[in-house]
């Protein structure tokens, strides 16, 4: 991998969600372009666009209709032109989201697909005759609830749709698709585009015959993944597209894995294959999965994802790091403590979390510690999963107020409320009424106040991404976890040569003692600390403050 691309540090943002600048409720181009600056500064040097095009919005933009067209809720080509520009003047880059996994159903593609068995683009997705009885293929299940096999009276054919019905996946086994798909990725890249994040990219090579998936408890059908995460010619087609498209231009590309494991995902990230340049592990976001699956009342166990990154961190050589994105509740919310320790909690995690080996990612909003929603009732919330997975909830004869608490400790929408500009209107997001939710807790947590303070979160995030950009221990260094065992402590050291540096966080609000190994007690250097704290050596008992996070370069 290039520097550029090791010395990368992404922020994602969640266009609909980050700046109106029309005032119509809707974040939107020119508005992200009026604050490239609020980006830079943070120290991030890539910007990922969640989707863009043209989309009639039934997942938020992640069912795209026309991927060679703007949505005009967020602006025009044009617009898009200016922040390309905008973005480049600044020694910005910006990568978009490649949504290929799938399509809209509204897609110009899928709208002659189901006419007929026998036009030119009838086989761009995964048609299937129906059982003897009229029945769909087989049991699996969709991602957002229900069955992924729908039928179309047209064609007597059901189609695949591993996400909602309006997603219908499209067919990678035909070598036509494909084609398309590359003419579209050299139409953004030729007009300068940095790279790509590729949406649910381990799903789309399907199995060449559907089977039934086994069934566990309460379910009526079979995991959505099945058969089709890492599927039977997945490199064969990553290696084409990196052969055709990608390797013809200096960019990035990063792979969403879901259902990979860290064996599968050095296969995508080796160089010497020549597919991704990095993926998205899931592993770690499944700590708190609870008999349901994803929507759980399971509160993490600091072991679970210790183990889990530290896993990632020794078998994949290069890896993306993050905590939290447009689908996961928020980080300070998640794994530490959205109450009396925000700050100290949203700055450990941080420590923690981006000092780790690879491309660290920052969902926007996390930089101020921005928190879970939480709401009064199920019809405050927008995203389409969490109203099919209460109503799911509510049929297994769950009460509502343990459904509700289940669905507002992982709806979507916690990450998906408008990033917290200031203490007026809206936020400062927008002066129109905003599409969601604004999280009521804006007047204490927001940018403006953060910019002003000397001691908060964002610049506290400027410090750790100015010690990493500049620091080679911790782009090339090796990670080593020291505390398999304990139980409120993540500590872990990065070490190039005879350079060593740690970092240990506790993730308890209480003051913790944490002894340290003989070796690592030595004299040095701290570099960071969320408490006002100054040490040159490290003591055989070290005790931390509650969510102390420490950076220290042993000498
Ligand atoms: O978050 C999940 C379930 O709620 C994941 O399993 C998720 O479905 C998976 O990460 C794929 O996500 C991506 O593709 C989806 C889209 O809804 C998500 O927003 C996107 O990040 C379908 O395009
Ligand atoms: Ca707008």
């Amino acid at each position: 991998m290039n520097d550029w691309k090791k010395k990368a540090v992404v922020y994602e943002a969640y266009v609909q969600s980050f700046k109106d600048s029309n005032n119509d409720g809707i974040g939107d181009l020119p508005g992200l372009t009026s604050k490239l600056d609020y980006i830079k500064n943070l120290g991030a040097n890539v910007i990922w666009l969640t989707p863009i095009f043209k989309s009639p919005l039934v997942d938020n933009g992640y069912d795209i209709s026309d991927y060679e067209a703007i949505n005009p809720i967020y602006g025009t080509m044009s617009d898009f032109d200016h922040l390309l520009n905008e973005v480049h003047k600044k020694g910005l880059k910006i990568v978009l989201d490649l949504v290929v996994n799938h399509t809209s159903d509204k897609h110009k593609w899928f709208r002659e697909s189901k006419k007929s068995c026998n036009n030119k683009y009838s086989d761009y997705y995964i048609w299937r005759d129906p059982k003897s009885d009229g029945s769909a293929p087989t049991n699996l299940g969709s991602a957002f609830g229900g069955s992924a096999w729908e039928y179309v009276p047209e064609r007597k054919q059901y189609y695949l749709h591993l996400f909602a019905k309006q997603q219908p996946d499209l067919n990678w086994d035909n070598p036509k698709l494909r084609q398309s798909v590359y003419k579209m990725m050299r139409f953004w890249l030729d007009k300068g585009v940095d790279g790509f994040r590729m949406d649910s990219i381990s799903f789309i090579s399907k199995p060449k015959e559907f089977k039934d998936a086994p069934l566990q408890d309460h379910k009526k059908y079979g995991a959505y993944y099945y058969g089709s995460a890492n599927g039977p010619h997945i490199h064969e087609y990553l290696q084409e597209m990196n052969r055709e498209v990608l390797s013809k231009y200096d960019i990035l590309a990063i792979g969403e894995t879901p259902h990979t494991t860290p064996e599968e995902a050095e296969k995508f990230v080796s160089t010497d294959r020549h597919e991704l340049d990095m993926v998205f592990q899931f592993e770690h976001m499944h700590v708190d999965y609870g008999e349901f699956g994803r929507y759980s009342d399971v509160t993490f166990k600091l072991s679970d994802l210790r183990n889990s990154m530290s896993s990632w961190q020794n078998k994949v050589s290069w890896n993306s790091i993050y905590l939290g994105n447009h689908d996961q509740p928020r980080i300070v919310s998640r794994f530490g403590n959205d109450n009396k320790y925000q700050k100290e909690s949203a700055e450990m995690l941080a420590m923690i979390e981006l000092l780790q080996k690879g491309t660290p990612f920052i969902f926007q909003g996390e930089e101020i510690g921005m928190t879970n929603l939480h709401v009064n009732g199920i019809d405050e919330l927008k995203d389409l999963e969490a109203h099919n997975i209460y109503q799911f909830f509510l049929n297994q004869g769950i009460d509502k107020e343990t459904a509700l608490k289940m669905v507002n400790r992982k709806t979507r929408d916690n990450a998906r409320t408008p990033m917290q500009w200031n203490n007026t209107t809206n936020a400062g997001f927008s002066n129109g009424k905003p599409w969601i939710e604004i999280n009521p807790n804006y007047k204490q947590i927001n940018v403006e106040k953060d910019l002003q303070n000397k001691n908060s979160i964002y610049k506290f995030y400027q410090k750790i991404l100015e010690l990493k950009k500049n620091n080679s221990i911790l782009i090339d260094g090796k990670y080593k976890l020291i505390t398999p065992e304990d139980s409120a402590i993540y500590g872990f050291t990065r070490t190039l040569g005879n350079k060593q540096i740690l970092v240990v966080g506790s993730f308890v609000p209480y003051k913790v003692k944490y002894d340290l190994p003989k070796e690592l007690v030595r004299k040095g250097k701290q570099l960071l600390c969320n408490y006002d704290k100054h040490r040159n050596s490290l003591p055989s008992e070290l005790f931390l403050k509650p969510y102390e996070g420490i950076v220290f370069q042993l000498e």
